[in-house]
Protein backbone atom coordinates (compact mmCIF):
# COMPACT_ATOMS: atom_id res chain seq x y z
CA UNK A 1 0.00 0.00 0.00
CA UNK A 2 2.71 2.29 0.62
CA UNK A 3 4.46 1.76 -2.41
CA UNK A 4 1.34 2.23 -4.43
CA UNK A 5 0.67 5.41 -2.49
CA UNK A 6 4.29 6.88 -3.74
CA UNK A 7 3.94 5.66 -6.87
CA UNK A 8 0.98 7.38 -7.29
CA UNK A 9 2.01 10.43 -5.52
CA UNK A 10 5.05 10.22 -8.29
CA UNK A 11 2.75 9.94 -11.40
CA UNK A 12 0.70 12.94 -10.22
CA UNK A 13 4.32 14.71 -9.96
CA UNK A 14 4.98 14.03 -13.22
CA UNK A 15 1.60 14.77 -14.84
CA UNK A 16 2.32 18.39 -13.27
CA UNK A 17 5.42 18.75 -14.65
CA UNK A 18 4.34 17.73 -18.38
CA UNK A 19 1.41 19.69 -17.73
CA UNK A 20 3.46 22.95 -16.43
CA UNK A 21 5.91 22.38 -19.65
CA UNK A 22 2.99 22.52 -22.49
CA UNK A 23 1.87 25.59 -20.36
CA UNK A 24 5.12 27.15 -21.03
CA UNK A 25 5.92 26.11 -24.60
CA UNK A 26 4.55 27.28 -27.60
CA UNK A 27 5.34 25.80 -30.70
CA UNK A 28 4.58 26.98 -34.38
CA UNK A 29 4.77 25.34 -37.32
CA UNK A 30 6.57 27.76 -40.34
CA UNK A 31 5.81 26.16 -43.67
CA UNK A 32 8.25 26.97 -46.43
CA UNK A 33 8.69 25.89 -49.96
CA UNK A 34 11.58 25.83 -51.15
CA UNK A 35 14.66 23.25 -49.92
CA UNK A 36 16.22 22.79 -46.18
CA UNK A 37 19.76 24.08 -48.18
CA UNK A 38 18.30 27.23 -49.93
CA UNK A 39 19.76 30.56 -48.14
CA UNK A 40 16.38 31.81 -47.50
CA UNK A 41 15.53 28.27 -45.72
CA UNK A 42 19.07 28.25 -44.03
CA UNK A 43 18.04 32.04 -42.66
CA UNK A 44 14.64 30.71 -41.58
CA UNK A 45 16.26 28.04 -39.24
CA UNK A 46 18.27 30.70 -37.50
CA UNK A 47 15.31 32.76 -37.60
CA UNK A 48 13.63 30.22 -35.68
CA UNK A 49 16.53 29.49 -33.37
CA UNK A 50 17.28 32.97 -32.37
CA UNK A 51 13.77 32.60 -31.05
CA UNK A 52 14.54 30.02 -29.25
CA UNK A 53 17.72 31.45 -27.73
CA UNK A 54 15.69 34.79 -26.55
CA UNK A 55 12.95 33.30 -25.68
CA UNK A 56 14.71 30.01 -23.40
CA UNK A 57 12.58 27.68 -25.00
CA UNK A 58 9.23 29.17 -24.55
CA UNK A 59 8.67 29.50 -28.64
CA UNK A 60 10.03 26.21 -31.04
CA UNK A 61 9.67 27.17 -34.53
CA UNK A 62 9.57 24.32 -36.38
CA UNK A 63 10.60 25.16 -40.09
CA UNK A 64 9.17 22.72 -42.96
CA UNK A 65 11.15 23.46 -45.73
CA UNK A 66 10.58 22.32 -49.68
CA UNK A 67 6.46 22.69 -49.62
CA UNK A 68 6.76 19.34 -47.10
CA UNK A 69 3.52 20.90 -45.04
CA UNK A 70 1.95 23.11 -47.87
CA UNK A 71 2.61 23.60 -51.56
CA UNK A 72 4.04 26.86 -52.25
CA UNK A 73 0.28 28.79 -53.63
CA UNK A 74 -1.17 27.38 -50.33
CA UNK A 75 0.91 28.59 -47.76
CA UNK A 76 -0.65 32.69 -47.51
CA UNK A 77 -4.52 30.61 -47.00
CA UNK A 78 -2.56 28.50 -44.43
CA UNK A 79 -1.08 30.96 -42.25
CA UNK A 80 -4.44 33.12 -42.54
CA UNK A 81 -6.38 29.96 -41.60
CA UNK A 82 -4.26 29.23 -38.64
CA UNK A 83 -3.57 25.58 -39.97
CA UNK A 84 0.21 26.90 -40.22
CA UNK A 85 0.78 29.72 -37.27
CA UNK A 86 3.26 31.08 -39.90
CA UNK A 87 4.84 30.34 -43.47
CA UNK A 88 7.10 31.89 -46.21
CA UNK A 89 5.61 32.76 -49.38
CA UNK A 90 7.01 34.57 -52.30
CA UNK A 91 4.71 38.08 -52.84
CA UNK A 92 4.91 37.66 -57.00
CA UNK A 93 2.66 34.49 -56.31
CA UNK A 94 -0.58 36.63 -55.34
CA UNK A 95 -0.70 38.90 -57.91
CA UNK A 96 -3.60 37.78 -59.17
CA UNK A 97 -5.16 38.60 -55.68
CA UNK A 98 -3.89 41.80 -55.44
CA UNK A 99 -1.48 43.67 -58.32
CA UNK A 100 0.85 45.45 -55.50
CA UNK A 101 2.12 42.04 -53.95
CA UNK A 102 3.26 41.52 -58.02
CA UNK A 103 5.35 44.73 -58.28
CA UNK A 104 8.19 42.62 -57.36
CA UNK A 105 7.85 40.53 -59.81
CA UNK A 106 7.74 43.23 -62.77
CA UNK A 107 11.07 42.61 -65.52
CA UNK A 108 13.13 46.06 -64.90
CA UNK A 109 10.89 47.94 -62.64
CA UNK A 110 13.84 47.29 -59.96
CA UNK A 111 16.35 45.42 -61.32
CA UNK A 112 19.57 45.72 -58.33
CA UNK A 113 19.35 45.39 -55.07
CA UNK A 114 19.53 48.96 -54.16
CA UNK A 115 16.57 49.47 -56.53
CA UNK A 116 14.87 45.92 -54.59
CA UNK A 117 15.28 47.77 -51.30
CA UNK A 118 13.43 50.88 -52.73
CA UNK A 119 11.14 49.23 -54.13
CA UNK A 120 10.44 46.99 -50.64
CA UNK A 121 10.22 50.81 -48.82
CA UNK A 122 7.35 51.80 -51.08
CA UNK A 123 5.60 48.20 -50.99
CA UNK A 124 5.42 47.42 -47.06
CA UNK A 125 3.21 50.12 -45.69
CA UNK A 126 1.17 48.82 -48.40
CA UNK A 127 1.19 45.43 -48.01
CA UNK A 128 1.55 45.29 -44.45
CA UNK A 129 -2.26 47.21 -44.17
CA UNK A 130 -3.74 44.20 -46.46
CA UNK A 131 -2.07 41.86 -44.72
CA UNK A 132 -3.27 43.17 -41.51
CA UNK A 133 -7.07 42.88 -43.24
CA UNK A 134 -6.38 39.42 -44.02
CA UNK A 135 -5.18 38.44 -40.21
CA UNK A 136 -1.43 38.45 -41.06
CA UNK A 137 1.58 40.22 -40.51
CA UNK A 138 4.62 40.86 -42.12
CA UNK A 139 7.95 39.67 -40.02
CA UNK A 140 10.53 39.59 -42.77
CA UNK A 141 11.16 39.94 -46.33
CA UNK A 142 14.29 38.87 -48.25
CA UNK A 143 14.91 39.47 -52.34
CA UNK A 144 15.73 36.55 -54.31
CA UNK A 145 18.94 37.02 -56.67
CA UNK A 146 18.09 38.71 -59.73
CA UNK A 147 16.34 36.37 -62.52
CA UNK A 148 18.11 35.46 -65.66
CA UNK A 149 17.01 33.25 -68.39
CA UNK A 150 17.51 29.58 -68.91
CA UNK A 151 17.50 27.10 -71.70
CA UNK A 152 18.79 24.06 -73.42
CA UNK A 153 19.81 26.34 -76.67
CA UNK A 154 22.12 29.68 -77.05
CA UNK A 155 19.55 32.50 -78.04
CA UNK A 156 20.57 35.60 -79.33
CA UNK A 157 16.98 37.42 -79.61
CA UNK A 158 13.99 36.71 -78.04
CA UNK A 159 12.77 35.10 -80.97
CA UNK A 160 14.37 31.80 -80.39
CA UNK A 161 12.05 31.25 -77.78
CA UNK A 162 8.90 30.83 -79.73
CA UNK A 163 7.55 27.68 -78.80
CA UNK A 164 9.81 26.79 -76.01
CA UNK A 165 8.45 25.16 -73.36
CA UNK A 166 9.01 27.62 -70.76
CA UNK A 167 8.39 27.10 -66.75
CA UNK A 168 7.04 29.90 -64.63
CA UNK A 169 6.64 30.37 -60.99
CA UNK A 170 4.12 33.17 -60.98
CA UNK A 171 1.46 35.37 -63.32
CA UNK A 172 4.35 37.46 -64.35
CA UNK A 173 6.43 34.98 -65.70
CA UNK A 174 3.81 32.99 -67.48
CA UNK A 175 2.90 36.66 -68.78
CA UNK A 176 6.62 36.97 -70.34
CA UNK A 177 5.72 33.29 -72.28
CA UNK A 178 3.30 34.65 -73.90
CA UNK A 179 4.35 37.64 -74.88
CA UNK A 180 7.95 36.31 -76.06
CA UNK A 181 5.49 33.41 -77.99
CA UNK A 182 6.88 30.60 -75.52
CA UNK A 183 4.73 28.28 -73.92
CA UNK A 184 4.24 28.45 -70.18
CA UNK A 185 3.46 25.63 -67.75
CA UNK A 186 3.41 27.19 -63.77
CA UNK A 187 5.82 24.32 -61.52
CA UNK A 188 6.75 25.69 -58.52
CA UNK A 189 10.37 24.93 -57.22
CA UNK A 190 10.04 22.27 -55.20
CA UNK A 191 8.67 20.16 -58.51
CA UNK A 192 11.27 21.86 -60.86
CA UNK A 193 13.70 19.31 -60.92
CA UNK A 194 11.04 16.59 -62.02
CA UNK A 195 9.68 19.07 -64.47
CA UNK A 196 12.94 19.65 -66.40
CA UNK A 197 13.65 15.51 -66.54
CA UNK A 198 10.37 14.85 -67.44
CA UNK A 199 10.44 17.15 -70.45
CA UNK A 200 7.71 19.21 -69.56
CA UNK A 201 9.46 22.22 -69.36
CA UNK A 202 12.93 23.11 -71.03
CA UNK A 203 13.49 26.31 -70.38
CA UNK A 204 13.19 29.13 -67.47
CA UNK A 205 13.74 32.23 -65.88
CA UNK A 206 14.75 32.21 -62.31
CA UNK A 207 18.15 32.81 -60.28
CA UNK A 208 21.62 31.45 -59.68
CA UNK A 209 20.25 29.75 -56.47
CA UNK A 210 17.02 28.07 -57.76
CA UNK A 211 19.37 27.16 -60.66
CA UNK A 212 22.11 25.18 -58.03
CA UNK A 213 19.00 23.77 -55.53
CA UNK A 214 17.12 22.05 -58.40
CA UNK A 215 20.68 20.91 -60.60
CA UNK A 216 19.30 23.35 -63.54
CA UNK A 217 22.73 22.55 -64.98
CA UNK A 218 21.62 18.95 -65.41
CA UNK A 219 19.21 20.25 -68.31
CA UNK A 220 20.07 23.36 -69.05
CA UNK A 221 23.52 24.96 -70.30
CA UNK A 222 22.70 28.72 -71.26
CA UNK A 223 22.07 31.09 -68.27
CA UNK A 224 21.77 34.78 -69.25
CA UNK A 225 22.22 36.69 -66.76
CA UNK A 226 19.52 39.56 -67.58
CA UNK A 227 18.89 41.06 -63.48
CA UNK A 228 15.82 41.54 -64.62
CA UNK A 229 13.72 41.63 -61.24
CA UNK A 230 14.39 40.40 -57.77
CA UNK A 231 11.15 39.01 -56.53
CA UNK A 232 11.17 38.56 -52.55
CA UNK A 233 10.64 36.44 -50.34
CA UNK A 234 8.30 37.22 -47.08
CA UNK A 235 7.90 34.82 -43.42
CA UNK A 236 3.78 35.92 -42.27
CA UNK A 237 2.76 34.87 -39.09
CA UNK A 238 -0.96 34.61 -38.17
CA UNK A 239 -1.90 37.54 -36.17
CA UNK A 240 -4.13 35.16 -33.29
CA UNK A 241 -0.77 33.40 -32.76
CA UNK A 242 1.17 36.15 -32.81
CA UNK A 243 -1.06 38.00 -30.35
CA UNK A 244 -1.63 34.75 -27.91
CA UNK A 245 2.29 35.41 -27.11
CA UNK A 246 3.34 37.49 -24.09
CA UNK A 247 5.21 40.96 -24.79
CA UNK A 248 8.58 39.73 -24.04
CA UNK A 249 8.04 36.49 -26.80
CA UNK A 250 6.62 39.02 -29.18
CA UNK A 251 9.49 41.30 -28.79
CA UNK A 252 12.08 38.21 -29.56
CA UNK A 253 10.35 37.51 -32.70
CA UNK A 254 10.42 41.20 -34.13
CA UNK A 255 14.10 41.32 -32.93
CA UNK A 256 14.98 38.15 -34.49
CA UNK A 257 12.41 39.13 -37.48
CA UNK A 258 14.69 42.34 -37.96
CA UNK A 259 18.07 40.48 -37.80
CA UNK A 260 16.92 37.63 -40.43
CA UNK A 261 16.08 40.52 -43.30
CA UNK A 262 19.35 42.04 -42.85
CA UNK A 263 21.03 38.72 -42.77
CA UNK A 264 18.41 37.64 -45.95
CA UNK A 265 20.13 40.63 -47.85
CA UNK A 266 23.29 39.73 -47.41
CA UNK A 267 23.26 35.68 -47.90
CA UNK A 268 21.16 36.96 -51.08
CA UNK A 269 24.28 39.14 -52.43
CA UNK A 270 26.51 36.51 -51.36
CA UNK A 271 24.62 33.24 -53.04
CA UNK A 272 24.34 35.83 -56.33
CA UNK A 273 27.65 35.28 -57.17
CA UNK A 274 28.62 31.95 -55.32
CA UNK A 275 26.13 30.49 -57.13
CA UNK A 276 27.17 31.57 -60.84
CA UNK A 277 30.51 30.67 -60.25
CA UNK A 278 28.70 27.29 -59.39
CA UNK A 279 26.58 26.76 -62.88
CA UNK A 280 30.13 27.82 -64.41
CA UNK A 281 31.90 24.57 -62.73
CA UNK A 282 28.68 22.47 -63.70
CA UNK A 283 29.56 23.30 -67.37
CA UNK A 284 26.59 25.94 -67.63
CA UNK A 285 27.92 29.25 -70.05
CA UNK A 286 26.86 32.06 -68.20
CA UNK A 287 26.64 34.68 -70.56
CA UNK A 288 25.49 38.33 -70.38
CA UNK A 289 22.44 38.98 -72.80
CA UNK A 290 23.17 40.12 -76.53
CA UNK A 291 22.05 43.83 -77.00
CA UNK A 292 18.70 42.40 -78.93
CA UNK A 293 18.09 40.21 -76.12
CA UNK A 294 17.85 42.93 -73.60
CA UNK A 295 15.58 45.40 -75.73
CA UNK A 296 13.65 42.72 -76.61
CA UNK A 297 12.94 41.78 -72.78
CA UNK A 298 12.70 44.96 -72.01
CA UNK A 299 10.26 45.30 -74.18
CA UNK A 300 8.22 42.73 -72.40
CA UNK A 301 9.05 44.32 -69.16
CA UNK A 302 7.87 47.90 -70.62
CA UNK A 303 4.22 45.76 -71.42
CA UNK A 304 4.01 44.39 -68.14
CA UNK A 305 4.78 47.39 -65.99
CA UNK A 306 1.97 48.89 -68.44
CA UNK A 307 -0.22 46.17 -68.34
CA UNK A 308 0.23 46.03 -64.24
CA UNK A 309 -0.30 49.77 -63.93
CA UNK A 310 -3.99 49.69 -65.61
CA UNK A 311 -4.90 46.69 -63.33
CA UNK A 312 -3.39 48.16 -60.56
CA UNK A 313 -4.90 51.39 -60.20
CA UNK A 314 -4.85 54.37 -57.96
CA UNK A 315 -3.20 52.06 -55.82
CA UNK A 316 -0.18 50.99 -58.29
CA UNK A 317 0.31 54.43 -59.27
CA UNK A 318 0.64 55.32 -55.38
CA UNK A 319 3.31 53.23 -55.09
CA UNK A 320 5.30 53.92 -58.58
CA UNK A 321 5.54 57.32 -57.28
CA UNK A 322 6.72 56.87 -53.71
CA UNK A 323 9.39 54.09 -55.66
CA UNK A 324 10.16 56.66 -58.21
CA UNK A 325 10.39 59.53 -55.78
CA UNK A 326 13.04 57.32 -53.36
N1 LIG B 1 13.68 31.09 -57.34
C1 LIG B 1 12.29 30.77 -57.14
C2 LIG B 1 11.58 32.08 -57.27
C3 LIG B 1 12.56 33.07 -57.69
C4 LIG B 1 13.86 32.38 -57.66
O1 LIG B 1 14.95 32.89 -57.87
C5 LIG B 1 11.77 29.83 -58.18
O2 LIG B 1 12.38 29.67 -59.23
O3 LIG B 1 10.71 29.25 -57.95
Amino acid sequence: MQRRIFSLAATAAVFALTAGLAQAQTKWDLAAAYPATNFHSENMVQFANDIDKATGGKLKITVHSNASLFKAPEIKRAVQGGQAQAGEIIFANFQNEWQIYGADGLPFLADSYDESAKLYKAQKPLIEKKLAEQGMSLLYSVPWPPQGIYTKKPLSSAADLKGVKWRAYSPATSRIAELVGAQPVTVQAAELSQALATGVVESTMTSGATGVDSKLFEHLKYYYDMQAWLPKNAVLVNKKAFDALDKATQDAVLKAAADAEVRGVAASKRVNTDTLEKLKANGVQVLAPSAQLKADMKKVGDTMIKEWLEKAGPEGKTLLDAFNKS
